[in-house]
């Protein structure tokens, strides 16, 4: 963690900057007729899950270049958790990785999480990687597989996640499958559709009452030519013939260069199947980059579409939001702090859209002006209500200047110099 009086003296060094920052936004916004505060509570209210995979620098398959300090441990990594929580005030679960980050004693990582102020978002099941001691390989894939042996051990090992789950606190799991095939005629594309559905059904079966299993597609990769949940399609199939404990996950690195990712998300909100999002950012592919550091635009306009849901109160709206990258460059904690910076902005700046406005110009086909509306939300310089509401949660109003006058990177540098960090099998 990082002593309080770190964070109380890098607030004074902006402090006065942001109070008059502040209040000039807050009189602007309310000439357009928006209660500066109340957006502070919603942003205040906003938590994002912190995966386990994502505090040790990534790599791809050419390599990887780890920086000082890092975590070597899943224990460690709740400690660097609870950073850029005590920072940001946002980030008060952690999505587990199993096996990457399974812990020996689950009971006692639970407690050494809540003695850090965390608690336990969706465990993550891993099926697309062989591990040590396994019997059956997923080389052909685990769900989908054409022996029975294969798909039960991977199905034992989902029930497995949930029992691990279970005991952290967790209530729900995230299933990825890499299931598919590269080449055409490798697999039947409709058998390995079903035995992927009668796996999950086992899984489903299995599940406490107030969990939830989400799905997640993904159009390729390592799978080439046709993967089993491929689109979000496949997944509303999949979430709808489990039944209601299921829900589809977006993953906004999954989709093809120019999906429209807000309009899956509506869609999805619309079969009251919106489950939650795996955060990050893409230009080519699954590129597991900083939420927001591409396409700003486009995380926007996802918010707009869960502001609007919200705003709406439709039915069992409640995505489930977390963070899935791969910081391969930045120093992971000083990501993840901007990842959740940028998150906070998208949300702020959706629940600045004049929704009344806006359905009078789409009610008119009013093009120029709906357009016009979610612009100027969108361009409205957000940084002070976010600041704000950092600062109201006893956060930073910087938390990357905060987070690196601190000394603790270097300070673990130092202590963790004699243990390096060992990464999971990169994907
Ligand atoms: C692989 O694409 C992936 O990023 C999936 O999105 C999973 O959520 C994650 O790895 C960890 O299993
Ligand atoms: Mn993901």
């Amino acid at each position: 963690m990082i002593h309080k009086s770190h964070i109380a003296s890098a607030n004074r060094n902006h402090d006065e900057a942001h109070r008059r920052d502040f209040e000039h936004l807050a009189e602007q916004l309310q000439r357009r007729g928006v209660d500066a505060d109340e957006v502070v509570a919603h942003i205040s209210a906003f938590e994002v899950a912190v995966p386990s995979w994502a505090l040790g620098t990534g790599g791809t398959r050419f390599g990887r270049f780890p920086g000082l300090g890092e975590p070597r441990d899943v224990f460690e990594k709740m400690e660097a958790i609870s950073v850029i929580h005590q920072l940001t005030g946002a980030t008060p679960t952690v999505s587990l990785h199993i096996p990457w980050d399974e812990p020996d004693d689950p009971a006692a990582l639970r407690d050494h999480a809540a003695a850090l102020n965390l608690g336990f978002d969706a465990v993550n099941s891993n099926t697309f990687q062989d591990q040590h001691g396994q019997h059956y390989s997923y080389k052909f894939g685990s769900f989908c597989h054409v022996d029975a042996a294969v798909r039960e051990q991977a199905v034992q090992h989902n029930l497995h996640v949930v029992e691990v789950g279970k005991t952290l606190g967790s209530k729900s799991i995230t299933v990825w499958l890499a299931d598919g095939s590269n080449y055409p005629g490798q697999m039947h594309l409709r058998h390995s559709f079903d035995r992927t559905l009668d796996c999950l059904k086992r899984v489903y079966k299995a599940l406490p009452d107030d969990w939830r299993i989400f799905t997640e597609h993904k159009p390729y990769e390592p799978a080439f030519y046709a993967t089993i949940v491929q689109d979000w399609g496949s997944s509303l199939m999949l979430a709808q013939a489990l039944g209601p404990k299921a829900a589809c996950l977006v993953d906004l690195g999954h989709h093809l260069p120019n999906t429209n990712i807000e309009l899956v998300v509506a869609r999805l909100i619309t079969a009251g199947k919106l489950g939650g999002f795996h955060f990050n950012d893409a230009k080519y592919g699954d590129d597991d980059l900083t939420t927001g550091s591409i396409k700003p635009y486009q995380l926007f306009l996802v918010f707009n579409e869960l502001v609007d849901a919200a705003h709406e109160g439709v039915e069992g709206f409640h995505p489930d939001y977390m963070i899935d990258q791969s910081h391969n460059l930045k120093d992971p904690i000083e990501a993840l702090l901007q990842t959740v910076d940028n998150l906070q902005k998208a949300y702020a700046k959706a629940c600045l859209v004049d929704r009344s406005a806006l359905a009078e110009y789409q009610e008119e086909n009013d093009v120029l002006m709906a357009e016009q509306t979610l612009k100027e939300a969108y361009e409205t310089d957000v940084s002070p209500l976010v600041a704000e509401a950092r600062q109201r949660l006893s956060g930073a109003l910087d938390p990357i200047a905060a987070f690196r006058a601190s000394g603790y990177r270097a300070e673990k540098a130092d202590a963790r110099a004699a243990g390096a960090y060992v990464p999971p099998q990169s994907l």
